[in-house]
């Protein structure tokens, strides 16, 4: 094997139609004694892994995915990092999904309790329970982080549209959550390339107006992720979503930590309480089911704790190298 050669083994797959590239060997070995701690040694020292892996030519301006690591605490079955084409995530609900599929359907861990990963993420405990049909993972039901309501009623300018307010919630990341409102239909009447051209703009005005950071993990910071509503159109869902993130992403699932966050906000509103279910729905008509499970608090914040339920299937194995040579080694993105 060439010495000027990095060579990443990946599991390739999709939950409910986003990317999940799971790296299941050739990460870098990360500093720090938690998760969060190898998150920020990772964004310092390893960023070009996420990029290579991510970016053109080697991924494409929606890739996400995972790379594996033991846990930092005890009670954990698996330590997650989360990388995306938008950077390296707190928590990624889509991402946890796929990669227990990944992980329980090539034996790539062995859980102390059977039907249960235990998983420690730089946002915290993540429990993923997985059901079987034989050797495959029919779906994953992950209980996430507590979510909150960070702000509400959030005012900003949006170019074209005049000032519409947003909410801001969190489910593992930071969402500006906007929904349909005296000027703007939100998902109901914008297109594709509306949220494209739409949500970088508004990202930066609501981080302007706000420097929004975890209570409990100053390191989780600034709203990362967009997420117009709007009315569902498949039978049974109760609302549906559009998460843009990156520079020209729109989520293809209907987003893991997009619907704790949406619960949150909703709860907050007393439109949810604990017990009830959401179903929500992607932009292309695949659906997670949400769950409220009970009431916490996140720093001063009332909180929410949240399960969220979706599949995802396994596309291909893919061994990526990254040759020192290739002037495109760390990727590039076209905006
Ligand atoms: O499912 O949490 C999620 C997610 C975050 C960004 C894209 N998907």
């Amino acid at each position: 094997m060439s010495s000027n050669r990095h060579t990443f083994s990946c599991i390739d797959g999709h939950t409910c139609g986003n990317p999940v590239r799971v790296v299941v060997d050739g990460a870098p070995i990360l500093r720090g004694e938690t998760m969060s701690l190898r998150r920020q040694d990772f964004i310092s020292r390893f960023d070009w892994v996420r990029r290579s892996l991510m970016y053109e030519p080697r991924g494409h301006d929606l890739m996400s995915g995972a790379l594996l690591y033991p846990p930092a605490r005890d009670d954990c079955d698996l330590g997650l990092i989360y990388i995306e084409t938008s950077g390296c995530l707190p928590m990624c609900g889509h991402g946890t999904i796929g990669t227990v599929t990944v992980v329980i359907e090539h034996g790539l861990a062995s859980p102390m309790r059977e039907g249960e990963l235990r998983l420690d993420t730089p946002a915290g405990l993540v429990t993923a329970a997985y059901q079987l049909d034989g050797a495959n993972v029919e779906s994953v039901r992950i209980e996430n982080v507590p979510s909150y309501l960070h702000k509400a009623d959030l005012i900003f300018d949006c170019p074209g549209l005049g000032k519409l307010k947003c909410d801001i919630a969190y489910g593992g990341n930071f969402y500006a959550i906007i929904d349909p409102q005296p000027g703007c239909d939100a998902l109901d009447s914008l297109n594709v390339s509306d949220i494209k051209r739409l949500s970088p703009i508004v990202r930066t005005e609501v981080n302007n107006l706000l420097d929004v950071a975890h209570p409990l993990d100053a390191t989780v910071r600034g709203v990362s992720h967009v997420m117009w509503t709007g009315h569902s159109t498949q039978p049974g869902a109760d609302s549906r979503n559009a998460v843009f993130y990156g520079v020209a992403a729109i989520d293809r699932s209907p987003c893991g930590t997009g619907t704790s966050a949406r619960m949150a906000q909703l709860a907050a509103r007393g439109k949810l309480r604990a017990g009830d279910r959401f179903v929500h729905e992607s932009i292309i008509g695949s659906t997670f089911e949400g769950e409220i499970l009970g009431e916490t608090e996140v720093g001063n914040f009332p909180a929410i704790l949240s399960a969220v339920s979706g599949w995802a299937r396994v596309t291909g194995r893919n061994t990526i190298f990254v040759d020192d040579r290739d002037p495109y080694r760390h990727g590039f993105q076209l905006i």
